[in-house]
């Protein structure tokens, strides 16, 4: 019986050498120590021993299993540790590896220079208004004097949503309902969105933005929109810029004229820039024509007052020297990120 036991002994530790994982030491552990274990079947004979064998063979059988549950437990550990370590190792953070580049966001060349003649604005005394970009012929056009029939309505320029309802091709309608609501004195800019039924090329675009202002009071004249317009400008282009008044139509306001800076490269004497006009025209401006104040309920009679309105794309492409309107809305950042 005693070479039995250690014979048993040896194998058990010999096999607990050899297991790879938890569950083969789990069925070591019952072929040797469980119920129909071999230990246990070997201490079931127990009864047939004589009273000196007893004591002697009984405190073996548990030194044995003492040393089998030992070797079980110790071997459990290593296991255990052993998973860890793999599982450490394969877990392992290099904190020292250079992180993934995060390419930071740039504010657009348009917000740039948006803000910018904002801020002159701001500066004059003006505030800023936003209104709707789905608008009522109404007021993107009837309420400017532009009847049904004037070309400037043509279907081939303005968005349809149905007979009576538009994507605004200017931002004056904003002005308009300005004017309905609020009595004077009015000194506002409303920049936004404006949309034109064009074919996208390098200078045309469906969408673009606008900035319009508007100045109604008691006593405006055509020397307050001339002051206003020759400081914004000067703020915009440098103290040094030149700026002329041209005669020109519009049916919304009366005289009207267009604005244009002498050419900054070439100095008037006409170059590539200014298509050698020497001249560059940076917005159109007028006096309000009174049956626009009438429309707004305004008395042409006590009030009047002057508006203006020029592209944005244009002013930022000059700017940077941008040759072509796409690059604005395709959100590169190659391109973003230079400004
Ligand atoms: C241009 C320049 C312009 C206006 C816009 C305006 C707005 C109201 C009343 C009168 Cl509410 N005028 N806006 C005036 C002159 C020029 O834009 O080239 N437009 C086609």
């Amino acid at each position: 019986m005693k070479e039995q036991l250690e014979s048993i002994r040896d194998r058990a530790l010999q096999e607990l050498g050899h297991t790879g994982d938890l569950q083969e030491l789990e069925k070591i552990r019952v072929n040797y120590l469980g119920k129909k274990g071999e230990l246990t079947a070997i201490l079931k004979q127990m009864g047939g021993l004589s009273p000196e064998e007893r004591p002697v063979i009984g405190q073996l059988a548990n030194q044995v299993r003492e040393q089998i549950e030992e070797g079980i437990q110790s071997r459990a550990d290593t296991l255990k540790q052993q998973a860890l370590a793999r599982q450490l190792a394969a877990e392992t953070i290099d904190v020292t590896l250079p992180g993934k580049p995060c390419r930071r966001g740039a504010k657009h060349p348009l917000s740039i220079v948006l803000d910018e003649i904002q801020e002159i604005f701001i500066g004059m005394g003006f505030e800023i208004v936003q209104g709707p970009e789905v608008e009522l012929d109404y007021y993107n056009f009837e309420a400017l004097n532009l009847p049904k029939d004037h070309p400037a309505r043509d279907t081939q320029d303005t968005f349809y949503i149905s007979d009576n309802v538009v994507l605004r091709t200017q931002t004056s309608p904003v002005q308009i309902r300005t004017m309905e609501k609020q009595k004077p004195p009015i000194r506002i800019i409303s920049p936004g969105r404006v949309y034109r039924s064009d074919a996208v090329d390098a200078t045309h675009s469906p969408l673009f933005h606008q900035i319009e202002g508007l100045v109604v009071d008691k006593g405006i004249t055509f020397a307050d929109l001339k002051g206003t317009l020759e400081t914004f400008i000067k703020r915009l282009y440098g103290e040094d810029s030149v700026v002329r008044f041209r005669p020109h139509h519009f049916p919304f306001t009366e005289p009207s004229a267009e604005v244009d800076v002498q050419c900054f490269n070439c100095k008037g004497q006409g170059c590539r820039l200014c298509k050698n006009e020497g001249w560059i025209e940076i917005l159109g401006c007028g006096m309000v024509h009174p049956q626009v104040l009438r429309n707004c309920g305004i008395d042409p009679e006590e009030y009047t007052g002057f508006a203006l309105g020029m592209g944005l794309e244009r002013v930022v492409m000059r700017r940077y020297t941008i040759d072509d309107l796409r690059l604005f809305y395709e959100n590169d950042v190659r391109f973003l990120q230079q400004f």
